[in-house]
């Protein structure tokens, strides 16, 4: 067994068997009580999942085993001369609770590069799809196409006992990790770049080859690449892309198939598509205003517009943020640090910048946005066009190939522990009126 694999079965094992005694003990205690809005406007604050890999607070932001992104550029592992860890560790870190060591993190990285060749009738079916078919519905395509891999599914159907679910769960999600790089930077250079492609280095990290096999081999490329493949990893459990991999996955549907749905979600533009959304937002203003770096009030009138038209100003407000977000923050001192301190002034950064400035006051002004300040995706696009990635409707599956990471770990985790099928109650309007008329009589 692998040091990873035989590090979490430790875990799991004692873990397991501790949450089927807290259910058999505790399994009547309340956890809190919900409300009409809450049903109606998608479970907000509901605590409905357990999830062990990463905790969201509303205003300190995300923590990946009780670690802040400060603490963990700090603290976990980075590829030799590298400056940013490497998201080999938050993948570790995620699994097993612990913090690795640099050995533990490098092996890690040579099982990955081990496992990362990716069938050629996947890439068959990449070529057979219209050259406008948009790449988060190629990833998920070519993630579907892979599952003919699945070890879980072929367990299953020769009778695998149920106590060895994680096993194959474990196993199909280091293998799909493992390719999802090779598939991304595919869909990159057969849609952006006459479809001649990049054989993967071998002795390169996960994240610093994709910048490769993308064709961006530059040193402060590979650099963001493993800052943005860490800080994108999870979110705890109840995103849209994090719930659904749970959910496709609590039918024991295998982990192709519910990772699979879960970049479906990521796919909306009001979660991960925003990455993408901000950056054509931001080429349209300069392109209405004819400026390349316009005013603080050509923004605002901007902002003004936006809000007038009906439409969301991508890359602002949270579900459960109420302030910055600390990923917005590890990207905005990318930028101060590695570029405007080095090379001066980016003018698309320098935009990201004005309109955290500008937009908070006009959100808030609003009266109903309930987070006014910057996501993850008001400032990583801005990254990638620094360094020449400009094809924005790329961007979201970079953001799938690191999500994968967190919602894979919590797969894994979900199988351990043994979760059931996830099937939530539901109750219609009427339903609702006759609890709300009783309420009234009592
Ligand atoms: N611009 C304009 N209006 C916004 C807004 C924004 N950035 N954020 C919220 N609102 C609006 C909502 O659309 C809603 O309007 P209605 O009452 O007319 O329906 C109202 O304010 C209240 O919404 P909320 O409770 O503050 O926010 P929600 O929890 O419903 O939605 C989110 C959260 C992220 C979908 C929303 O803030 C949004 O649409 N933001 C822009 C898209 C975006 O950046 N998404 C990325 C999120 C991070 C990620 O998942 O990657």
């Amino acid at each position: 067994m692998d040091a990873l694999k035989n590090k979490f079965i430790e875990k799991a094992k004692p873990m397991a068997a501790e949450v089927k005694a807290i259910i058999k003990e505790h399994g009547d205690v309340k956890l809190g009580e919900y409300t009409v809005a809450q049903v109606y406007q998608g479970m907000k604050s509901m605590t409905g999942l357990v999830t062990e890999t990463s905790k969201l607070d509303p205003e300190e932001g995300i923590r990946f085993r009780g670690y802040t992104i400060p603490e963990l550029r700090e603290q976990l592992p980075k590829a030799p001369n590298g400056t940013e860890p490497l998201p080999e560790g938050i993948f570790w870190l995620m699994l097993t609770g612990d913090l690795p060591t640099k050995e533990e993190v490098y092996a890690l990285g040579n099982d990955w590069a081990r496992r990362a060749i990716v069938p050629k009738h996947v890439f068959d079916t990449l070529e057979k799809l219209p050259a406008s078919t948009h790449p988060m519905t190629m990833f998920s395509i070519g993630v579907m196409a892979m599952q003919t891999e699945s070890l879980f599914a072929k367990a299953y159907k020769d009778g695998v006992n149920k106590k060895d679910y994680w096993m194959y769960t474990y196993e199909d999600s280091m293998n799909l990790i493992a390719r999802l790089p090779r598939i991304a930077a595919y869909i990159y250079r057969k849609k952006y770049k006459n479809d001649v492609h990049i054989e993967p280095d071998p002795k390169l990290d996960w994240a610093a080859n994709i910048a490769h096999m993308m064709g961006f081999d530059e040193f402060d490329v590979k650099r963001l690449m493993r800052l943005y493949m860490t800080i994108h990893a999870d979110h705890e459990g109840g995103n849209v892309s994090a719930h659904t991999t749970h959910l496709v996955g609590s039918a024991l549907a295998d982990p192709y198939l519910a990772f699979a749905a879960g970049m479906n979600g990521l796919a909306g533009p009001l979660h991960g598509l925003a990455n993408q959304e901000v950056i054509s937002w931001i080429l349209q203003m300069r392109k209405e205003i004819g400026a390349d770096l316009p005013t603080e009030q050509q923004i605002s009138d901007y902002i003004h517009k936006t809000l007038t038209d009906g439409r969301v100003v991508p890359g602002y407000g949270h579900a459960v943020l109420r302030k910055t977000d600390p990923r917005f923050a590890a990207q905005q001192d990318f930028y101060n640090r590695y570029i405007k301190a080095v090379k001066g002034v980016d003018p698309i950064c320098e935009i990201v910048q004005m309109i955290y400035k500008v937009a908070p006051p006009i959100l808030e002004s609003t009266g109903k946005i309930k987070n006014p300040w910057p996501n993850v995706d008001a400032h990583s696009g801005a990254l990638l066009m620094h360094f020449g990635i400009t094809e924005f409707d790329f961007y979201t599956v970079l953001f799938g190939v690191s999500r994968s990471l967190g919602v894979l770990a919590s797969l894994v985790w979900d199988r351990a522990l043994g979760s059931p099928i996830e099937r939530p109650g539901s109750i219609t309007t009427e339903g609702v009126k006759k609890k709300i008329g009783a309420l009234k009589k009592a």
